[in-house]
């Protein structure tokens, strides 16, 4: 796919035009953290902020029924964009965590109890951890891991068959790892969940940017992720939940117009998923979210999942003839879903990161938000690079050159 998005983007267009100032000749390569916003994306929350700013879901006036419409539309792509039965199994959040935390308190701490599991993966995000681990706190479940291959990052069948099983109340499990990249296999998880009668919940938080998702093929009940990692705001993201699920749940928060009727005593609940969108809702951000699916859309998923694999097959191929770099997870850049991750031998992963900014390139370094992935790999702290498809092939090859001379920067002979 040639480069023709960068200019899509304001961003990129003034580092490409060479007029970013403190950004100049940057080189972007930490999408997995947040992604960049095109111009479309901006221009269709000023555009909502400009002219059909009201409190949704509220007025009777025409404008406030304009930017409610904004906003059920908006959940209305997000719920084609993932293959959800209706809008209605759509619950705009603040990002994944919220979502995944909103599962926690309102599934988790009323449906558990002593002697159930919980069981997620070795390679969760904190925020597919610790909620968990509250849920197991108040109620005497018991958080159990599946581990995988250090190597590959596989998770395999012997093990999901010794985890997943009659105590098993919920399986839930990161669909891309932000560390490793690779995809779990979600389809047979969730066959295991449902086989013993759990639930089954997949934290996207990377898979939806750079996958074609479909949430009634996986069969999952519960599907989190966040917008900005897909081009969309900071902000805001959304719980996929099945109706049934939902309508059962009691809310996460409450105050606003997520209420049917109350009293001085007590109050019922509106109809699903207004009724976990407490407060003014975020229609602003959730009009920029559906802006950034419908141009991510327009480029085509599978046209971003086959850029990201070439460029991370590129990185790989080339890291591989860099002495002293040690790639973290599957040596295929095929199965990266665009993050590499890495460590120099004798050069902190911090030190690797600063020394990269010095030279005008972003990554990421750190525990990723997955210490006990760390704490099982035996890597405190790595190096990340991830990528997408506004990166070139050219910004690959500098990163490789300038990765090539890390170690004698840091004052190594070989
Ligand atoms: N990972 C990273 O640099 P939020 O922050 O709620 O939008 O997403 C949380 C989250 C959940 N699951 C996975 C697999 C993730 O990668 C993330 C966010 C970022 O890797 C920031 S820590």
């Amino acid at each position: 796919m040639e480069n023709k998005y960068r200019k899509d983007f304001p961003f990129f267009k003034a580092i490409d035009e060479n007029e970013a100032g403190e950004n100049k000749g940057l080189i972007y390569f930490d999408t997995a953290a947040t992604a960049q916003r095109p111009f479309i994306v901006l221009n269709a929350m000023t555009h909502f902020y400009a002219t059909e700013n009201a409190n949704p879901l509220r007025g009777l006036y025409s404008l406030s029924e304009r930017a409610t419409m904004a906003y059920e539309n908006a959940r209305d792509t997000v719920a084609k964009f993932i293959n959800a039965r209706e809008a209605a199994e759509i619950v705009f959040t603040r990002n994944a965590s919220e979502s995944l935390n909103l599962v926690a308190y309102s599934w988790g701490l009323n449906n558990l109890k002593e002697g159930d599991e919980i069981c997620v993966s070795i390679m969760e995000h904190h925020s597919n951890i610790v909620p968990w681990q509250m849920v197991c706190k108040k109620t005497g479940a018991k958080l159990v891991f599946l581990e995988c291959d250090k190597e590959t990052g596989i998770i395999s069948d012997e093990e999901i068959a010794s985890k997943i099983g009659p105590r098993t109340k919920i399986v839930s499990i990161v669909h891309v790892s932000n560390v490793l990249g690779v995809t779990n296999p979600v389809k047979k998880l969730g066959e295991a969940a449902h086989a013993v009668g759990a639930i089954f919940i997949v934290d996207g938080a990377q898979s939806a940017p750079h996958m074609k998702v479909d949430v009634q093929e996986i069969n999952a009940d519960f599907f989190a992720m966040s917008g900005h990692k897909l081009c969309g705001p900071m902000g805001i993201g959304a719980l996929y939940g099945k109706r049934a699920l939902l309508e059962e749940m009691e809310p996460f928060l409450r105050g606003g117009e997520m209420i049917e009727y109350v009293t001085r005593e007590k109050a019922t609940w509106a109809e699903v998923p207004h009724k976990f969108e407490a407060g003014t809702v975020s229609a602003g951000d959730a009009v920029g979210m559906a802006a950034a699916i419908r141009y991510i859309q327009s480029i085509g998923l599978e046209n971003i999942e086959k850029h990201d694999a070439e460029l991370a097959c590129r990185i790989i191929e080339g890291m591989k003839n860099i002495p002293h770099i040690n790639i973290i997870g599957p040596k295929d850049g095929n199965k990266r879903c665009g993050i590499v991750t890495f460590t120099v031998d004798g050069v902190h992963p911090h030190d690797v990161a600063t020394l990269l900014s010095e030279e005008h390139i972003a990554i990421r370094a750190g525990h990723h938000c997955a210490q006990p992935l760390g704490q099982y790999l035996e890597q405190t702290a790595t190096a990340r690079a991830s990528l997408y498809f506004y990166n070139t092939e050219e910004e690959a090859d500098i990163f490789l050159e300038k990765l090539s001379h890390l170690r004698e920067w840091s004052g190594y002979k070989d």
